[in-house]
């Protein structure tokens, strides 16, 4: 027969083997409901392609990490303009962004290359380059600045569109004002085409144009769209000056608090939410020309396209002092071998 003060240990041992089994599992519970909720900032309005891939990319990792992440977007400036949250997401104040490179690139110099205008032949190029160690670099050279870059996004082509006076050459340009985003390169187009550049936040774009404090902007279909100009500036000249890409950041903080196992499941949903956007991009490109041609915009062609390109050489050449290497990998990637 077993002795009583054996027994009475043993029972000891068994309630606290049980106790211990009760919060482990409930620890398990604990885990298995616990998630973080993380903000991205998107200057579009949800009508956007772009921020309908925001909005897909923070739904599918909702889904793939069963509900431990949860990603909100706020659409259209709401957490501020482009160029701000880019510093936010910097110093940690905002989780993650979606963002035009051209924000970034007065932080990430590097980041100059990819938008130079008239550099890649065709979309195409675009992605080639992107998606080779050429992007890698530069997602390389933007964390060595604080920020955790995710995937690519496509943005088009950008084309110049004005209020009176259509631009079909570059003699047309001169000494008017126009609307660019706001980085240094783009005051060297400016030079370079002989135009004025007004570097201005996006979301001022509508009233600048519409109180016609400048002659007119760029940007592509679909931000021409959704962001109205087309109701004040008509003709759209079809020049396709520049290719911006565009960049789903973190920031240090947001990816520090979350798993590694997590980050992995992010990453993944975000190399595909490349592909649904790119595709995504192109449907809602031929959809936004055929409404704005319908809303009565003026499409217009350069005349003489290479007298354009032409007009950019020297930025070429001024950005080859630096980053000569890179402009000819680039350039050397414009048709498929
Ligand atoms: C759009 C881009 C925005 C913003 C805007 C601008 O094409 O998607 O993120 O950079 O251009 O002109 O400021």
């Amino acid at each position: 027969m077993m002795n009583k003060k054996l027994m009475v240990w043993l029972i000891l041992l068994i309630t606290i083997s049980l106790i211990l089994q009760g919060c482990s599992s409930e620890q398990k519970n604990l885990k298995d409901t616990y998630s973080q909720t993380f903000r991205l900032a998107e200057s579009h309005p949800s009508d956007h392609p772009t921020a309908k891939a925001d909005v897909e990319f923070a739904k599918r990792v909702e889904e793939e990490t069963d509900g431990r992440i949860k990603i909100v977007v706020y659409f259209d400036k709401s957490l501020g303009e482009e160029k701000d949250v880019t510093k936010e997401v910097q110093f940690g104040a905002i989780d993650f962004s979606r963002v035009s490179i051209a924000p970034m690139a007065d932080i990430v110099p590097e980041m100059y290359v990819l938008q130079l205008p008239f550099l890649y032949a065709d979309r195409e190029h675009m992605w080639r380059v992107l998606n080779s160690e050429i992007g890698d670099y530069m997602i390389d050279a933007a964390a060595e600045h604080g920020f955790i870059g995710l995937t690519w996004f496509d943005a088009g082509a950008r084309s110049f569109y004005t209020i009176d006076k259509p631009i079909t050459k570059m003699e047309d340009l001169e000494g008017m004002s126009i609307r660019l985003q706001e980085n240094k390169l783009m005051q060297d187009m400016a030079d370079a085409m002989n135009f004025i550049g007004e570097g201005r936040p996006y979301g001022e774009v509508f009233s600048l144009l519409q109180q016609h404090e400048v002659d007119g902007a760029e940007n592509n279909f679909s931000s021409y769209l959704t962001a109205s100009h087309y109701q004040v500036a008509k003709y759209y000249t079809m020049d396709e000056h520049q290719r911006v890409p565009e960049l789903i950041i973190a920031s240090e903080e947001a990816r520090a608090s979350i798993s590694d196992e997590d980050w992995a499941i992010i990453m993944s949903v975000a190399k595909e939410t490349t592909e649904y956007q790119k595709q995504l991009w192109e449907e809602m490109e031929i959809e936004a020309k055929e409404k704005l041609v319908s809303e009565g915009v003026i499409m217009l062609e350069p005349d003489d396209r290479q007298s354009f390109v032409d007009a950019v050489a020297p930025i070429h050449e001024k950005y080859a002092e630096e980053y000569g290497d890179l402009i000819q990998q680039i350039k050397a990637m414009a048709y498929e071998n």
